[in-house]
């Protein structure tokens, strides 16, 4: 069994900081749990481009107002404490933060840990491992 905190992973190489969002990886490729599992803060006020071409992800939000656009028919969706949206589709979109906001990330394949986003909003397969 692995057991692990917030507190703890926030002091840690597994919190990683942008512009726009924050996030800490609690668990990792290297668990070997076949997905990888962060909290996530977005930002107030932002807005973030990414399509995870390699990944599959669900976000369930913990706390905090905001919203998602998907680029291909410009649908915005309301996102709120309880709402879950799942890119099955590797879903090009937008999210933005009204206020900030406290999500919970699931990845597949999982990330390595030291993952951000590149210009299109990608993540790469392969990235450098946590241990
Ligand atoms: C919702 C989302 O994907 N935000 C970007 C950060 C990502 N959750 C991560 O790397 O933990």
């Amino acid at each position: 069994m692995i057991v692990r905190t917030l507190q703890e992973a926030e002091r840690s190489e597994r919190r990683v900081i942008t512009p726009t969002w924050e996030s800490t990886r609690l668990l990792l490729k290297s668990d070997q749990m076949g997905f990888s599992f962060h909290i996530t803060t977005i930002y107030a006020d932002t807005e973030t481009h990414i399509c995870y071409q390699n990944h599959l992800e669900a976000v369930y939000c913990i706390s905090g107002e905001g919203e998602v656009e998907t680029l291909s028919d410009g649908v915005v969706h309301k996102i709120g404490p309880g709402t879950i949206y799942i890119l099955d589709r590797h879903d090009d979109h937008l999210l933005r933060g009204i206020t900030e906001m406290k999500l919970a990330c699931v990845f597949n394949p999982p990330l390595s840990g030291k993952e951000v986003h590149d210009e299109n909003g990608v993540y790469p397969l392969e990235a450098e491992s946590l241990s």
